[in-house]
């Protein structure tokens, strides 16, 4: 368990009369996102099948990424009755507290799929907006987990307290120009996808240092709060992709945005930098046009 969020103590989080204990919050995320962890790593089996397909054939789910999920879900109303849950592969399913659960059972399935040993458990808690609404757009995220299970690293952010990393408090990115920025980035699940997201990569590469596709979009949002990565954007994302992942990035010091300064990340474009790169970095993307299909 990492060191217990300075900061994360009892605090008024979301609308005014709304009450909630961030450090009961990021326990409850930790310990759900941990259980969940164990489970996939040590519960691989040797012939990992494929369950079913959804976006396209390579969008895939196996048996552990529903069993993953199930015991997230278990876990978090187990500990949380009021709360809801929103996950990939169940689906939305309302609570009473104003608080719902944003998770990714295994995040990078395909990575975890082949054996490659990077992919993630991304467990968060968001409030949602005044209607109700559970949307990247409008939601309040509160606290987030982003748990490696193969590394045992685990990152930890609350909101307006801080991220770590086992712990250890982030650094952030550094604010580097464009030419020496080393940039993360993902693809979709479609061919038609994949050959616009290609096109504005060709006319990214020539400008930045260099660029590395995980697979992972957690892992890759906590690689910009870590410093690991200077910059990170996909277009595409999920909610659950980017929930924690985005409130690690944000609390280590990046901006986290839409392809405009005033979007917020969500499934059109996310991107994650130190405040100048973000911007710099938002500009180049924006003319080439990355929401073109
Ligand atoms: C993955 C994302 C990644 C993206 C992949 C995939 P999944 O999520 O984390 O950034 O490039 O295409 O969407 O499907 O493994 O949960």
């Amino acid at each position: 368990m990492s060191t217990p969020a300075p900061g994360a103590g009892s605090s008024q989080a979301g609308p005014p009369g709304e009450h909630h204990d961030l450090a009961e919050l990021l326990a409850v995320a930790e310990r759900a996102a941990r259980a969940a962890g164990e489970l996939v790593s040590r519960g691989r089996p040797a012939r990992l099948e494929v369950l079913r397909t959804k976006s396209s054939t390579t969008d895939v789910v196996t048996a552990m990424d529903t069993a993953s999920e199930e015991l997230l879900v278990r876990l978090l109303r187990g500990a949380r009755p009021g709360d809801g849950v929103l996950g990939e592969e169940g689906g939305a399913s309302a609570g009473t507290s104003g608080v719902t659960w944003v998770v990714d059972p295994i995040d990078g399935t395909v990575n975890y799929l082949y054996g490659l040993p990077t992919y993630a458990v991304s467990v968060a808690a968001v409030l949602g907006d005044e209607d109700g609404a559970v949307r990247p757009e409008t939601w309040t995220a509160l606290v987030g987990c982003v748990h490696e299970p193969t590394s045992g690293r685990t990152w930890t952010a609350v909101r307006g307290g801080g991220a770590w990393l086992d712990g250890t408090p982030l650094a952030g990115p550094a604010d580097v120009a464009l030419g020496e920025a080393l940039v993360g980035t993902g693809f979709g699940y479609t061919p038609r996808r994949r050959t616009a997201q290609a096109r504005v990569l060709a006319g990214l590469v020539p400008q930045i240092r260099d660029v590395r596709r995980g697979g992972v979009a957690s892992l890759d949002l906590c690689a910009v709060g870590t410093g690991w990565l200077d910059a990170y954007y996909e277009r595409g994302l999920q909610p659950w992709d980017h929930a924690a992942g985005a409130l690690v990035a944000a609390e280590a010091g990046a901006v986290v945005r839409g392809l405009s300064p005033q979007d917020r990340a969500g499934e059109a474009f996310a991107l994650a930098a130190a405040p100048g790169l973000a911007a710099e970095l938002g500009d180049l993307l924006e003319g080439l046009d990355p929401l073109a299909e």
